[in-house]
């Protein structure tokens, strides 16, 4: 916990949800670490931490575990050890007295992961309790049905390289046996993978397909089994399913989530970050353009936020905004450099460094990005950042003679673990016959890309990559809003429906009509709202049905999306006096009244405490928050109160304060501060709301430094401007004479009048409101004007809020000659076939009604599957 300087405690801290399932009270981070200080040469610690976990870690706590963090972070962390370990040992200088010992705890640790495989399909169970094992009622575990793809199927690594060192063949049988199982269960048609499964059934649970959450290292761990392990098949099934990515879910530079069943159906239209490992795996395939070209698209976004977001849009919008300093980028740069010698990624690497140590340093290490957009961090810094993020960091910029010992001989693992290469020679006891397959030739044109070697990719061509990526160079900044591409590609391909979602109009008896016809109808609600609701049965023919589908899922799309731009994005409080200087960047909440900081300068001042504590009433106290930013608990009056209270006292700017203890915005979501259902605006001073354990960051920094001086932001703001002096607090200024010139700390306090902020409760609906009140309406659609809605009903959608819709957005864009020419060829060709084929068939061939109806229920459910697990 890198912002208050603690280990995280399982337990002893709020419960984050799954993110905790990695700790199990066994020195996560310590064991995830130990080959990154051989890796770094830091032989001595190396040997001083194996100390302390042979020591110090318990592998038998009551704690219910993650089996698929605790492989590949803790089993993982012990191989890799243990295989540094021998390896450091042969040479005869360090760990002399090493005797097996990680190993011995691995294979205790393997032993206690074992009952999870105990299913009917040898899916292991996601949870384990590392005292209690499954099911027993102790084991508070066990009941669960389903489990990611990847968690079931990246275990082979780490288990095969348990027995082959050890001789206990156990270990490699069961992880084969999981992933024939999944091998068996892939989509026959498309050769694709759902990203969850039930264990016990085998059915797929979620139906969507894609690189990233959820399936990533499954794919990884097919390839480098092969590699490890040399057995045959697996690469067999990593090809077949390599094609399948190929054919359907890469649409470069992008990779966009499909439906396993009907693969030309994109499921999403944002990426999430994880995905960024594929490029690196594509590399160890040999393809290295489409690798270069999706990591030439990522580059771009990171330089548009500073790091990847969570998730991100096809038009490279902020998705999920926060960024949990994940490695995977920096791991495809690592292998592109690898594999191309281009300084260029030696350049992408130094500005991941820059970065890091710009917004994620702090005093006790890098702290995660709550959102990449504010700057504002969580008190977090996962295990992968050491195990992970720095080994591939350095190793980009290591020389051969920078690493003692031979980097080649070992494979990583996805937590970039090494393994070394001469397992596959060793303890060979399982073969394939344990596996369920069968496998036909092998098809040669898989093997045309395999085996990068520079020499046959690159001959005598340094500038082969940069002819590759110079092409995407603007993908980002000129990329245009887009609604879902594979709709727009059924338009040019000849299929429409008869009216697009962002055209609808519900006050339109064209409208209606086309609507009836596709089976779609419209129910008044008493408040004058409208549903929308399809009974393809209801269509006049399956071609209108199929319509009826595409409308309607354009609108979930639509909807989902507006939604999101109205989300007020969270603000920053940053700290930026001594010895902070803006290195702590705290999570805000904002307020819908008062200044917005969205659109002004940022307020900076130093705080003080009002009294009375909840601001309720006039100050007591007004000559202490005079010209600062006035702290205030929460509580006992409305938020509006508090800040005309603490205006009259005379602050420049307030913060709230949770007063609900322990509350953080690592558990809790962040909430705007809503007005006192009054005119609020006499309020001109910015209100920001902090949950208690980051408001304690503040009143912990008040104890120990007096002064203290913080920014309130909608982006934390450069610490080279904080450093060079604007910010300095007086008692430092003071001591240093030559600094007494320089711009004293300002009190800005905007004034403009605030009257277009005021919330509309009416807002969060996402429900259709009647045409004859979208006008007012319309008047609330700007985004600041409303709150962080829940997004509960995804099919349906504000006509009013269709003013700001992608249609205008991409005319907007044309106008201001920003959109790329494959942008405007699409808008065109949309249009122009949209005039001249009214009535063209979406798919191939028409089938069947009931077929059809069973295939729409299908996307029905994976489409409201896919908005629940977004929410
Ligand atoms: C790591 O723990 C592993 O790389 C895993 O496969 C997925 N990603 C996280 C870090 O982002």
């Amino acid at each position: 916990m890198p912002l208050t300087c603690r280990g995280r405690v399982r337990g002893q801290e709020p419960s984050r949800g799954d993110v905790d399932d990695a700790l199990g009270k066994f020195s996560l981070t310590l064991i995830d670490s130990l080959d990154t200080l051989v890796v770094l040469n830091k032989t001595k610690e190396f040997e001083d931490a194996v100390r302390k976990v042979l020591r110090d870690v318990n592998l038998d706590n009551d704690v219910v575990v993650s089996v698929f963090e605790t492989n590949i972070r803790v089993l993982g962390g012990l191989l890799g050890g243990h295989s540094l370990a021998i390896m450091l040992k042969e040479k005869g200088e360090y760990m002399q007295w090493y005797n097996d010992e990680l190993l011995q705890m691995a294979k205790q640790l393997g032993y206690k992961l074992l009952p999870a495989f105990n299913t009917t399909s040898g899916l292991p169970y996601p949870r384990i309790n590392l005292k209690f094992g499954i099911r027993k009622p102790e084991a508070r575990t066990g009941t669960e049905t389903d489990t990611c793809t990847a968690c079931a199927g990246t275990l082979i690594l780490e288990f095969a390289a348990l027995s082959r060192f050890t001789g206990a063949t156990i270990f490699e049988e069961y992880a084969r046996k999981a992933l024939d199982f999944l091998w068996e269960k892939r989509q026959r048609s498309s050769n694709l993978v759902g990203v969850t499964i039930n264990i016990h059934t085998g059915d797929w649970v979620r139906k969507d397909s894609g690189v990233g959450a959820g399936i990533d290292s499954y794919y990884e761990y097919l390839l480098k089994a092969y590699v490890l392990l040399g057995d045959d098949s697996f690469l067999e099934r990593f090809n077949t399913h390599y094609d399948a990515i190929m054919r359907y879910i890469s649409q470069p530079p992008l990779l966009l989530d499909v439906h396993i069943h009907k693969p030309m159906l994109n499921a999403r239209t944002w990426m999430d970050a994880l995905l960024a490992f594929f490029p690196g795996l594509q590399v160890l395939k040999g393809d290295i353009r489409p690798a270069i070209e999706t990591h030439e698209m990522l580059y771009q976004v990171i330089k548009k936020h500073n790091f990847l977001p969570e998730a991100f849009t096809t038009d490279f919008r902020v998705h999920w905004a926060q960024h949990p300093l994940r490695p995977e980028f920096a791991e495809s740069t690592y292998f592109l450099y690898k594999a191309t010698g281009d300084p260029y990624y030696l350049e992408v690497g130094k500005t991941l460094i820059e970065n890091l140590n710009k917004y994620a340093r702090v005093p006790c290490g890098f702290a995660a990005m709550k959102d990449v957009r504010t700057g504002s961090h969580e008190d977090r810094m996962d295990s992968f950042f050491l195990a992970e993020m720095f080994k591939y960091l350095y190793l980009l910029f290591a020389d051969k003679e920078d690493i003692i010992f031979d980097i080649e001989d070992y494979i990583f693992t996805t937590e970039a673990h090494l393994l070394p290469l001469w397992l596959s020679t060793t303890n060979q006891s399982i073969s394939k016959k344990n596996t369920t397959s069968e496998y036909t030739e092998l098809d040669d044109s898989n093997f045309d890309w395999t085996c990068p070697n520079t020499q046959i990719l690159f001959p005598n061509d340094p500038l082969y990559a940069q002819s590759i990526r110079e092409p995407l160079k603007n993908v980002v900044d000129k990329s245009c809003p887009r609604g879902i591409i594979r709709v727009e590609e059924s338009f040019r391909s000849g299929a429409k429906p008869p009216l697009r979602a962002r055209d609808f109009m519900a006050t339109n008896p064209e409208h209606l009509e086309i609507l009836k016809k596709m089976g779609v109808s419209l129910i008044h609600l008493k408040d004058g709202r409208v549903q929308l609701v399809q009974h393809a049965i209801q269509a006049a023919s399956s071609i209108d049905a199929e319509d009826g589908l595409r409308f309607m899922q354009e609108m979930i799309e639509l909807s989902s999306q507006q939604q999101k731009e109205q989300q007020l994005p969270p603000r920053a409080v940053q700290i930026v006096s001594h010895p902070f200087f803006g290195r702590v960047v705290l999570t805000a909440g904002p307020a819908q009244f008062g200044l917005d900081l969205s659109k002004h300068k940022e307020t900076r001042g130093f705080v003080a405490s009002s009294k009375p504590s909840n601001g309720c009433s006039e100050l007591t106290n007004p000559e202490a928050v005079m010209g600062k930013i006035a702290l205030i608990q929460r509580g006992q009056c409305m938020f509006a109160e508090k800040a005309r209270n603490i205006q009259n006292a005379g602050a420049i700017g307030g913060i709230v304060i949770d007063d609900n203890e322990g509350s953080s915005s690592d558990t809790a979501p962040l909430f705007q501060m809503a007005g006192d259902g009054k005119d609020t605006d006499d309020i001109k001073i910015p209100m920001l709301f902090l949950f208690s354990k980051e408001g304690s960051i503040i009143l912990d920094a008040i104890r120990e430094y007096e002064e203290v001086e913080v920014l309130l932001s909608d982006k934390a703001k450069d610490r080279a401007a904080i450093l060079k002096g604007k910010m300095i607090p007086s008692y430092i200024i003071n001591s240093n004479p030559e600094m007494e010139n320089e711009e004293q700390p300002s009190s800005e306090n905007d004034s403009q009048n605030q009257s277009g902020e005021q919330i509309s409760s009416s807002s969060q609906e996402v429900d259709l409101v009647d045409q004859e009140s979208s006008e007012e309406n319309s008047l609330n659609s700007h985004p600041e004007s409303l709150s962080l809605a829940d997004m509960d009903n995804a099919a349906s959608i504000s006509p009013s809020e269709q003013t700001s819709n992608p249609t205008e957005n991409h005319e907007t864009t044309n106008l201001n000659g920003e959109c790329t020419d494959l942008d405007n060829q699409l808008q065109e060709q949309s249009e122009t076939e949209e005039d001249s084929n009214p009535n063209v068939s979406w798919g191939k061939k028409v089938q069947p009604i009931d077929s059809i109806l069973a295939d729409w229920n299908e996307d029905i459910e994976a489409f409201e599957m896919m908005e629940k697990d977004e929410l």
